[in-house]
């Protein structure tokens, strides 16, 4: 039998007896345990695999679709996958949800109290990860070869717990129980060095060899990615750091030095232990630089060792793959792609450097300058001494093309060089990610025109095409269609079917029924049994939530101040007609970033403040959920009234979150940035709140002489908030946040205050109108179809890889 046709395997079962059977074979031959003795664990495993037998021989098929088909493969390389729960989804994808239900029910459970069982995998920090695992879900669903190549770092991002203090941190030991969703491959494991020197080659100018200090394996294991309504499952490989078996020291062991006998293993496999705990802010640590070079060279080993298989000359490897680098993180994979075709295959330089350029690109998930990527000169000779060598030489061959276009223009040279010189001599990533990639992507509109206007204007005077935008989106499975069941099931009765999920454009159809009464009555009683489910607060009262990473230019603190003014208003006037609001935070701060800690801190003392006052409470209420996930975003968004979008504009590259609680019905209160500019155009301007300043007019505002100080003492209401927070009755953090904002206040905070409750006021207006709002909240569903992941994936599709679908054929 030629088993590249046919897979050749049993029969899954599609009915429920069938299915039954295959979930006791494996709780008998997996688990090894009984129908009488299993525990709620034993059923969740059992049952993964069950599923996950489903997903593999859609695998098997896929695999053999796409080797025949000989493609170009899409490979996207990103330090996070900020995966979700898998469970649900899998059910979803693989259409064994109601045969799971009724199998696990005969076993005494229920669904939900497995799910409760399936960890989620934390394996990145906010947007960019779970933007990662977006790209991944849409890859699959629309049928591209792709490999998505990561970490698997055995602690995902620390547990947050909130208290009246702040914000603890606690290790995230999400594989404790193992993982029933990934596959070890450890025969594709690989070597990857680190530190050592280099030696020439005789009669060779550019090929050297390097003799690295240490050698570290990297063992992979992949997780299936399905697509949605279609028979391709992709994968993403995941590698772990595991010691070489000489890095035990046995004779140290038997000397009864255990710690040091260890040691050295230890330090190998504390590459993969903990997932950076930084979100944009650079702390420039040898082990995130370790980090990186270690997933790029695993990567780009497993991704030739595929090309090779085909014995095809390497002329053509840049046809056959594509790799994008998800922001800055995996950029050493353009040293390293040259180092492996010059010194280890024999490439010509010129050569390797023309494949290279048209294998890579790039996008870009930030506009602060802080949060571009440097590495010390320093740190990259002693850990990656050929990798230095190599960015020296092609920085040298790009300062001549520049030199050429600009004869003359020494500061021209010095600005754009990958090299920086002052004040201390560092690798520019981003530099380098720009020079050595055929397509440099932002991830909205704005943000990609102010990369061209400004970190990156050199580069794009230089190369105008090599710069274009993606937009980004979610994915409407996990963040509707799971995330929040009632009204998908509302919108498929609306639209007549479900095609919707798989073709989010097709939300547009419900603006005709924004006008329906009765629809509206059933939009908004969803709404209300998901604030009812989420049990945050009062489900009649207006529910503003603002959940993101916490950072300064979010602006997390100009909603505080919105809470102590309107805490204020209601203590001198309780018996006015107030709006009842919840004000919900969720999300995390960097454990070393102490301002965004000291904003979380001054949050929880707010809330208690708020809920032991008998005048307030009826009316405002503050909460602050432990441990923002993706989990508690499926929670959090399906119930949310108000989207708080408040970042200064020109700071927040393009924003995800904005799109999911927009496609869930929230209304945003935003300003004129990143991807808010895009949902108001296309939810419609009397859709949306709008306030603040342009990034142009923020700019501006800085390059005046921006004083926070002529704000406060202009505007009674702000400086009465403020000196509250100065006067200490919210403790020594109301005072530092206070101080901040009023010394510099880098994200002009207080320049927005006024607009922002100016706008919070039209709000409450068309709040109490309910016709009104749900009308709004329906108009916001309807025009999000943009963005829907998918898209996405065919922006890049079609511009960036131009890579084409590889539809599976399904089973007869
Ligand atoms: C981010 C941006 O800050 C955010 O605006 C964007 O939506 C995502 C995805 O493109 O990328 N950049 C970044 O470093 N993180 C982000 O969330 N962590």
């Amino acid at each position: 039998m030629d088993l590249r046709q046919g897979i050749g395997l049993r029969k899954l079962g599609k009915t429920a007896d069938e299915f039954q059977q295959d979930l006791l074979s494996n709780l008998y031959y997996r688990r090894g345990t009984t129908v009488e003795s299993a525990s709620a664990r034993d059923a969740y495993e059992a049952l993964a695999q069950t599923v996950r037998d489903h997903l593999a021989e859609r695998r098997a098929r896929t695999a053999a679709a796409q080797f025949a088909s000989n493609p170009r493969w899409v490979y996207y390389l990103s330090a996070e996958y900020l995966l979700g729960a898998q469970l649900e989804q899998n059910l979803l994808y693989s259409g064994t949800g109601d045969l799971a239900a009724e199998a696990v029910k005969a076993l005494g459970f229920g669904l939900e109290d497995l799910e409760d069982l399936d960890v989620e995998p934390g394996l990145g920090n906010g947007g960019l990860g779970r933007l990662a695992a977006c790209l991944v879900d849409s890859l699959a669903t629309r049928d591209i070869p792709a490999v998505g190549y990561g970490i698997r770092y055995d602690l995902g991002i620390f547990r947050q717990v909130i208290t009246e203090e702040g914000q603890a941190e606690l290790p995230d030991d999400w594989a404790f129980h193992g993982n029933p969703w990934e596959f070890p491959a450890p025969d594709d494991r690989q070597a990857v060095g680190f530190y050592g020197h280099t030696e020439p080659i005789p009669g060779s100018t550019t090929r050297k060899v390097w003799v690295p200090g240490e050698v570290v394996l990297g063992e992979p294991s992949h997780m299936l990615v399905p697509g949605f309504g279609t028979e391709t499952v992709n994968i993403i490989r995941l590698w772990s750091a595991k010691a070489s078996e000489a890095s035990f020291d046995l004779s140290r062991f038997s000397a009864g030095q255990y710690a040091e006998a260890v040691q050295e293993a230890v330090r190998a496999e504390n590459i993969s232990k903990v997932l950076y705990p930084d979100d944009s802010t650079e702390l420039g640590r040898e082990l995130r630089l370790k980090q990186q070079y270690f997933l790029v060279s695993c990567s780009l080993r497993d991704i030739v060792r595929r090309f090779r298989l085909r014995n095809e000359g390497w002329d053509t490897f840049a046809d056959k793959t594509v790799i994008q680098l998800n922001d800055t993180h995996p950029t050493i994979a353009i040293p390293e792609l040259m180092r492996l075709l010059v010194d280890e295959y024999e490439v010509e330089w010129e050569q390797a450097w023309e494949i290279t350029r048209r294998t890579f690109a790039y996008t870009c998930h930030t506009l602060l300058p802080e949060a571009l990527e440097t590495w010390p000169v320093r740190m990259f000779e002693k850990l990656l001494p050929r990798h230095l060598e190599i960015i020296y030489l092609i920085n040298m061959l790009f300062l001549r093309e520049v030199e050429a276009r600009f004869p003359g223009d020494h500061d021209r040279l010095r600005r754009m060089s990958i090299i920086q010189e002052d004040p201390e001599r560092r690798v520019r990533m981003a530099h380098l990610a720009v020079v050595g990639t055929e397509a440099v992507n932002g991830v909205a509109e704005l943000h990609s025109k102010l990369l061209r206007e400004t970190v990156l204007d050199d580069f794009a005077a230089l190369w105008p095409a090599k710069f274009q935008n993606v937009t980004n989106g979610v994915s409407p499975r996990r963040f509707i269609k799971i995330a929040n069941p009632r009204l998908s099931d509302l919108i498929t009765e609306g639209l007549g079917d479900d095609s919707w999920v798989g073709d989010l454009e097709r939300l547009a159809g419900l603006e005709r029924l924004a006008d329906d009464a009765s629809f509206r009555e059933r939009w908004q009683a969803i709404k209300r049994a998901n604030k009812v489910d989420l049990a945050a607060g009062d489900p009649d009262s207006l529910t503003d939530v603002m959940i993101k990473r916490f950072h300064e230019y979010k602006r997390q603190q100009l909603k505080l101040l919105h809470v102590i003014t309107l805490y204020q208003r209601i203590r001198q006037n309780p018996a006015a007609d107030w709006v009842p609001r919840t004000v919900l935070f969720a999300g995390k701060a960097a454990p070393a970033y102490h301002a965004a800690k000291d904003i979380i801190r001054l949050i929880a003392t707010i809330a208690a403040r708020i809920e032991a006052d008998p005048v307030v409470s009826p009316y405002l209420k503050v909460v602050f959920p432990s441990n923002y996930n993706v989990t508690l975003a499926e929670r959090i968004i399906p119930a949310a009234d108000l989207s708080e979008q408040i970042s200064l504009a020109g700071k927040e590259a393009s924003g995800t979150g904005n799109m999911k609680l927009a496609l869930n019905g929230a209304v945003t209160i935003g300003t004129l940035d990143g991807a808010n500019i895009e949902i108001r155009a296309r939810v419609g301007e009397d859709n949306f709140f709008l306030f603040g300043l342009d990034a142009y007019e923020a700019a501006r505002a800085r390059i005046n002489g921006y004083q926070p100080r002529h704000f406060y003492e202009r505007d009674e209401e702000l400086r009465a908030a403020m000196d509250t927070l100065t006067s200490g009755v919210f403790g020594e953090v109301g005072r530092r946040v206070a101080d901040s904002l009023l010394g510099w206040d880098e994200y002009l905070t207080l320049a927005d205050f006024r607009s922002y409750l100016e706008c919070q006021e039209q709000v409450e207006k068309s709040w109490r109108d309910p016709a009104r709002w749900t009308r709004m909240s329906i108009l916001n569903t309807a025009h999000s179809g943009f963005f829907s992941s998918d898209r996405t994936v065919a922006d890049y599709a079609a511009r960036i890889w131009r890579v084409a679908p590889v539809p599976v054929p399904r089973e007869d």
